[in-house]
């Protein structure tokens, strides 16, 4: 980022703290969506990608920063400064963000970059522009386990302003249930993806498998970008890719997004990057309850989530 792009930011969080209030959701198709985001739906249904634009596609907090930065690193053969260009939400748009700055609007960003482009969406498989289908763009989805992606979202909800209110935690389960938060219902985003996988040629991937060997990850992304980098270059994408290195990288880690808007002091956004934190959460009775309702929303599919590794 130049020097006169990081004062316009300086000064956009400086007004944004007049601005910034926690959106109402407005139902999109049924999809309960953040007001701006539903007051602009009919540019962001409109928006054409090009072919060789890729798309990383995620529910809400399921590894989606984690993936962003994979992803640039790939493209740029491992060089961790290139990379360090600006913060991931200019690197890397979010199609269908459009609250007030210090947030910058997915679809201006995009106007002023040429293709390829990497695009970030948190938009459930029915509400992604049909372009991104019928141009065959390559489309990335991660996905995480309910119950740690549920905790991680509860904690975002505190510290983003912008977010709706999330309220206690015993209550914020059911609306997770429900499918009441921003984005709607977690079990239908990932059942749509994962049923639509094949056909569509999406990357499905998991954020535990990512936790688990973020080397074979790395490779499986690789892959499907049709590239081939060195072990050196791969090893190197890994470990700037750790959520240790990440959490220091002020590209990556959201912390040019300050108070009031992002208030990492209630919570940092690199919090703690766990699998399995979900235990440190639910008491057993919300748990066996979770665990009943799980069965049910997610009968007749067989994703391999794993809540522990
Ligand atoms: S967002 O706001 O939807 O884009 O958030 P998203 O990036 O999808 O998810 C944030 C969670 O991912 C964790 N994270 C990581 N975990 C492991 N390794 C790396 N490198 C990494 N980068 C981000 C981040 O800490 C959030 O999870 P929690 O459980 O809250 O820590």
């Amino acid at each position: 980022m130049s020097e006169e792009e990081k004062i316009s930011m300086s000064d956009a969080i400086e007004k944004a703290r007049d601005a910034i209030y926690r959106f109402p959701l407005i139902p999109i198709r049924g999809i309960p969506l953040m007001n701006h985001i539903a007051n602009n739906w009919d540019s962001i249904w409109a928006f054409q990608p090009h072919p060789s634009d890729l798309l990383i596609a995620t529910y809400p907090k399921a590894g989606t920063t984690w993936t962003q930065e994979i992803v640039d690193l790939l493209l740029h053969n491992g060089d961790a400064e290139i990379c360090r260009r600006a913060p991931t939400i200019i690197r890397i748009p979010f199609l269908e963000i459009f609250s007030p700055p210090p947030i910058p609007s997915g679809i201006d960003l995009l106007k002023k970059m040429d293709p390829p482009r990497v695009i970030k969406t948190h938009l459930p498989l029915q509400l992604v522009p049909t372009g991104f289908w019928g141009n065959k763009c390559k489309v990335i989805y991660v996905a995480r386990n309910a119950k740690d992606n549920m905790v991680s979202y509860y904690h975002f909800d505190r510290m983003n302003q912008t977010q709706p209110e999330p309220g206690p935690w015993d209550g914020y389960i059911h609306k997770f249930m429900r499918g009441e938060l921003a984005w709607g219902s977690w079990y239908d985003h990932v059942k749509d993806y994962w049923e639509e996988r094949d056909k569509k040629s999406i990357l499905f991937l998991f954020y535990e498998d990512m936790k688990e060997n973020p080397r074979r990850e790395v490779e499986r992304i690789m892959h499907y970008l049709d590239m081939s980098l060195s072990d050196d270059v791969i090893n190197h994408i890994v470990e700037l890719t750790s959520f240790k290195v990440m959490k220091e990288n002020p590209m990556a880690n959201y912390s040019f997004i300050a108070g009031p808007v992002f208030d990492h002091s209630i919570s940092p956004f690199m919090r703690k990057g766990e699998v399995g934190d979900w235990a440190n959460h639910f008491t057993p009775e919300q748990s066996k309850m979770f665990d009943e309702d799980y069965a049910k929303q997610m009968k007749g599919t067989d994703i391999p989530f794993r809540t522990q590794i």
